[in-house]
């Protein structure tokens, strides 16, 4: 039996699943988890020492490899001062005045430790900043598990909430509606049919909790302009894409403003680090200026605030590392298509993120994500691990690159996804 095995089995005993996050058990692709030892620019390494070129990268935050010696340097630096006060510290102002310049919708910022935070968060202040209840969101996006957002479509589709996980009561879930991503009539029934009752529209910009769904054409904007048109406040939930896609996130890359956004991953350069943020009127009714309540022992823990900085720093007198992971993420979606051609998949992604989806797609929405053949990526997920490519136990998550892949790593993944439809042609 090997170390993780081993390890596995202890784990199951003492934590739920064996796991401290529900899609680390790997579940889904039917093996035992990989216990990791250590990380290291674009490698991961098992308990084992095996080594495998990581496309996850901690689920995103690792958007400049592991243990980038600028980010390691400020961490080992800040906690020869102390790990924790429950007081102010200039860091957190640095962080704030960071975050602001960098997003330019974010006039305040408020640090949590987590995107789900981050996301309860902002739900909390769009209705006490409007007075109404009710939330919308996407089949298939994911925000975190506050109660509010553990929540599936109705019976029909413009029906209330009902619960998607034990423990939500049906009150809450009733406050939340779900519409169609990229699917505008979708939301527009469900403003006709609330008028006046819509708090907040929370939306992924660039969908990577169902696999990687970019918005169509228009979306966004359409999005935008039935929140003016409503007075419901849009929040863009940019705990992946942030800081991501652009230095200024999806809301650069796609020239569209949101009123709140989220962030998280990429914010703490790997420590636990969630913010929320936007316009000014909204972020004032937040505590102690307003009557929003929200708070947290280790929000803005100063050593998180130092690895978050050194990691943004780094981004935006770097900018050049946009480009750079645009480069990767086209050459990997290219020699993806050309390695799956004729096998049923679809490979879709934008940047630095992609997916590639075993079904022939198109893949839109939920619903066409849905329609993948999980048991095929299960033997994907296997073939690649044995072939030294850590990818996201899940068909519906992402492939993360990072600052630290080569173009070399990338033929590496494609020439062994190439491998794995050949011998699956030759059963
Ligand atoms: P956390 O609470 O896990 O920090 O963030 C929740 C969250 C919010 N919004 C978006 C768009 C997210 O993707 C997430 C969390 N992402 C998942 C990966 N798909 C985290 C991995 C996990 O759950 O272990």
């Amino acid at each position: 039996m090997g170390r993780s095995e081993g390890l596995f089995i202890k784990a199951k005993e003492l934590i739920p699943g064996g796991v401290n996050s529900p899609v680390r058990a790997c579940g889904s692709v039917g093996m035992t988890p990989r216990f990791i030892q250590r990380a290291d620019k674009q490698y991961i390494y098992d308990v084992e020492g095996n080594a495998y070129l990581d496309f996850v990268g901690s689920w995103g935050p690792m958007v400049l490899g592991h243990r980038h010696p600028a980010v390691m340097e400020a961490v080992e630096k800040a906690i020869q001062n102390g790990l924790s006060f429950g007081a102010p510290t200039e860091a957190e102002v640095e962080m704030a005045q960071l975050v602001c310049e960098l997003a330019p919708s974010v006039e305040m910022v408020r640090m949590v430790n987590s995107g789900t935070e981050a996301v309860m968060s902002a739900i909390r202040a769009a209705r006490g900043f409007t007075g109404r209840n009710k939330v919308i969101k996407f089949a298939g996006c994911y925000h975190g598990h506050s109660d509010a957002m553990l929540v599936k479509a109705g019976s029909g589709g413009l029906t209330t909430g009902v619960p998607d996980s034990a423990g939500v009561p049906g009150g809450c879930a009733q406050d939340t509606l779900t519409a169609s991503y990229n699917d505008l009539e979708s939301v527009e029934q469900l403003f006709q049919a609330y008028p006046g009752q819509i708090a907040a529209l929370i939306v992924e910009p660039v969908a990577a909790n169902m696999g990687v769904v970019e918005p169509a054409e228009g979306f966004l904007k359409g999005l935008r302009q039935l929140c003016d048109q409503n007075g419901t406040v849009l929040i863009f939930d940019e705990v992946i894409t942030g800081f991501r896609l652009a230095l200024g996130g999806a809301q650069e890359r796609y020239g569209v403003s949101a009123d709140l956004t989220t962030f998280g991953k990429i914010i703490g350069g790997g420590m636990p680090v969630g913010a929320y943020g936007g316009r000014r009127e909204i972020m004032n009714l937040v505590s102690p200026v307003g009557p929003v309540y929200q708070a947290g022992t280790l929000s803005g823990n100063p050593v998180a605030m130092a690895a978050g900085l050194a990691q943004l720093r780094l981004l935006k007198h770097h900018p050049e590392v946009y480009g750079y992971l645009d480069q990767l993420g086209e050459l990997l979606r290219a020699g993806l298509r050309k390695a799956c051609e004729g096998h049923n998949c679809t490979v879709t992604g934008v940047g630095s993120l992609a997916c590639l989806f075993f079904t022939k797609g198109p893949v839109t929405n939920y619903e066409s994500a849905k329609s993948s053949d999980t048991k095929r990526f299960a033997a994907y997920y296997r073939w690649m691990l044995e072939h030294g490519c850590y990818l996201a136990p899940s068909q519906f998550e992402a492939i993360f690159l990072c600052d630290a892949h080569t173009p070399e790593d990338i033929h590496q993944m494609v020439d062994s996804a190439k491998a794995f439809f050949q011998q699956e042609e030759q059963g």
